[in-house]
């Protein structure tokens, strides 16, 4: 990491940039560590990338047959008669959107079981052959038109995966779709952003389908110019979860494939156009590391997609199980606050409105979000800057005017002692991200304290902590790829029904846990698979804690469709006062977390008895599931811990019926 000299407070003045299309770099075999750092830090998003960033909350709408069969994934042989939405209102959903703070909008036009809800001419499986209105109905046409009137920017998803159109899995399927998207890109206004995933199962006859992404991207480029093309296109990049988590380390400039790279030297550097490839979802894709082995560096930054219900589509038995205004405001600190955009799904009922729950929340959310940012306490602070510079450039709400922070840090005392709980970053994107880590500091009796740290901060970063009460205070950068060009600097006091609790289990996973079973002989009956086993076989009892949402962190192993059992050998008979081990459930990743767990004991590693179990028979929760074992009682030598998988996917998931995934991370035993 390059180290910023220690100088007394600089600064100098900067206007507003305009922004330069360099969204793509080549890496040359001579370019030194030197030469390719400061190509990263030039690095710029593009208008269109520019304009969806600056949204920072997207609304998902998942409406289509699946509301009406109570399915997540549909299988494609459904009746258009059963689309009936009773009382459809689209200004409703997307009023409820807008009190929420979202300003964009995407609907799935279209998802896997490939019903139109637009009177498409390529399929009779549409709206045209539904009850609803007659026939005359079109779901496309009435959102877009409520997102028009109400000022938002509207989007489209359109499954390339479709399990119903005949033509699937055949070369005419391509023209099918080029047609679908034609209609939808030319008949319904501005659309801003085209919403491609990447399932691509088979369809109807059995068959799957090549798809051909860069004839529909050349499309999307000619018929909507302004459209971010996001996941399975090259201007937005899915952040790997579907839990709302970002990572706490997030680079909008990512290496890139020299496949990737021969295409876009191929065509103009001005419209980056390119397949993602490779594995975008691993803790790290855009530190050094990855930079300086890279032939070729783009600007693609991330969008952290989840739905405010366990599933995308609404079921009524998850009327209770909306997330709360809490866990939005969490997930928006998380998200937004972690350098990505976020894209929030509120999926509308069987009327065709959003239920009065989900809009509740979204309402209280918001209204907590403007209660902790509608004063910037460093607003009318005394910058110690150079003369010349106008250090009220970081506080005057504004992301495209900046500073350069040539010195690596900044002073600035407060009109009066303060008390504050959040600090917000910003870098002016439009000339790159650049700051690696930094500190944030406060003066007290004579000495600097730290307040929080962290690594990247890109277009905005957001840290929560316990209150501090100061006046003199001092960000330290202390690592950066080029001149930081710092935008904002806030700090703002949270309502107190928000406030962060140390409680709960995200917060003690971010601790190392120290335990009896660390570095003990264990064994596994079942090798993980070896795509998740990148930690080693005793990864389970290494006494450091994977990642609280991405599984492909090399802490996390995995199964598929197999049972967890590891013994351990104490060497001697021990006491255990508690056992505990925490598995993940992501049913989007088709990552399910166990129906049972057995605590079992031996004394000589061969005849073991079932000591205590754990079932789970309810689905839980996306997120982490603790399974814990308390008043183990006698000494024993060995244990062992067997969870039993899902062995098959619940009807109604993404996966349905295909073997589950089992992810497992740290055994703790004290
Ligand atoms: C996934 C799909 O399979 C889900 O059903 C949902 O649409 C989500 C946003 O993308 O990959």
């Amino acid at each position: 990491m390059m180290r910023l000299p220690f100088v007394f407070l600089v600064a100098l003045y900067c206007c507003p940039t305009l922004l330069a299309q360099e969204q793509y770099t080549p890496i040359a075999a001579a370019d030194t560590p030197a030469d390719i750092l400061r190509k990263a830090a030039t690095l710029r998003p593009s208008e269109r990338q520019l304009r969806w960033q600056e949204l920072e909350i997207t609304g998902f709408l998942h409406f289509g047959m699946n509301t009406f069969t109570n399915r997540e994934w549909g299988r494609g042989d459904e009746n258009p008669a059963d689309f009936n939405p009773r009382n459809f209102d689209a200004l409703q959903m997307v009023r409820c959107c807008k009190a929420g703070g979202i300003r964009q909008i995407i609907l799935t036009a279209k998802h896997h079981d490939g019903f139109c809800l637009w009177p498409t001419e390529t399929t009779p499986h549409s709206v045209r052959n539904s009850p609803w209105q007659n026939g005359q109905g079109d779901v496309v046409r009435d959102i877009s038109a409520a997102c028009r009137a109400e000022g938002l920017g509207f989007g489209v998803y359109l499954s390339p995966w479709d399990r119903n159109h005949p033509a699937y899995g055949a070369d005419a399927y391509n023209d099918i779709f080029v047609q679908q998207l034609t209609e939808l890109l030319t008949q319904y206004g501005p659309i801003e952003e085209v919403w491609f995933d990447g399932a691509n199962g088979e369809g109807a006859n059995g068959k799957k389908q090549t798809y051909d992404f860069e004839r529909w991207y050349a499309l999307i480029r000619r018929l909507q110019p302004r459209a971010v093309i996001a996941i399975m296109g090259p201007d937005v990049r899915w952040v790997g979860t579907e839990s709302g988590y970002g990572r706490e380390t997030e680079w909008s400039v990512v290496p890139m494939d020299e496949q990737q790279q021969q295409r876009i030297s191929d065509r103009s550097q001005n419209n980056v156009s390119f397949v993602p490839l490779g594995d975008l979802t691993n803790s790290d894709i855009g530190s050094r590391e990855k930079i300086l082995r890279a032939r070729g560096l783009v600007w693609y930054p991330a969008e952290t997609d989840v739905s405010i219900r366990p599933g995308w589509f609404y079921h009524p038995e998850e009327n209770d199980k909306v997330k709360t205004p809490a866990k939005l405001y969490d997930i928006y600190f998380s998200s937004v606050g972690r350098n990505s955009q976020l894209l929030l799904n509120i999926p509308p009922d069987t009327r065709g409105r959003i239920h009065p729950t989900d809009s509740l929340h979204l309402l209280r959310w918001k209204q907590a979000l403007d209660q902790t940012f509608q004063h910037n306490l460093a607003r009318d602070a005394r910058w110690r800057l150079k003369s010349g510079s106008s250090g009220a450039l970081l506080s005057d709400g504004r992301s495209d005017t900046h500073l350069h922070l040539s010195a690596g840090e900044i002073r600035f005392e407060l009109p009066q002692t303060q008390t504050f709980d959040v600090l917000c970053l910003q870098e002016n994107i439009r000339e790159g991200q650049r700051i690696e880590s930094w500190v944030l500091e406060y003066r007290h009796r004579g000495r600097w304290k730290v307040i929080t740290q962290g690594s990247t901060v890109g277009y905005k970063r957001l840290l929560r902590f316990h209150p501090v009460t100061a006046r003199q205070l001092r960000l330290r950068i202390t690592g950066a790829r080029a001149t930081p060009v710092l935008a904002e600097l806030g700090l703002y006091k949270m309502p107190a029904d928000m406030a962060i609790s140390d409680a709960g289990l995200q917060n003690e996973r971010k601790t190392a846990p120290r335990h009896k079973a660390i570095g003990k002989p264990c064994t596994l009956t079942t090798p993980p698979d070896p795509a998740y086993a990148a930690g080693g076989n005793a990864a389970w009892t290494n006494g450091r804690f994977g990642s609280n949402h991405q599984f492909r962190d090399a802490e996390w192993l995995g199964w598929r469709g197999q049972d967890f059992e590891g013994t351990i050998d104490f060497g001697k008979k021990t006491r255990f006062r508690e056992v505990f081990v925490d598995f993940m459930q992501q049913s989007n990743a088709w990552i399910w977390s166990p129906t049972e767990v057995i605590l079992s004991v031996s004394s000589d590693g061969v005849s073991f008895s079932p000591l205590q179990s754990l079932r789970q028979l309810d689905v839980p929760d996306d997120g982490l599931q603790r399974c814990r074992f308390t008043k183990v009682g006698k000494k024993y030598r060995y244990l062992r811990i067997t969870a039993r998988c899902v062995p098959r996917i619940p009807p109604g998931y993404p996966g349905a019926g295909e073997a589950a995934w089992l992810f497992m991370d740290e055994v703790v035993v004290r």
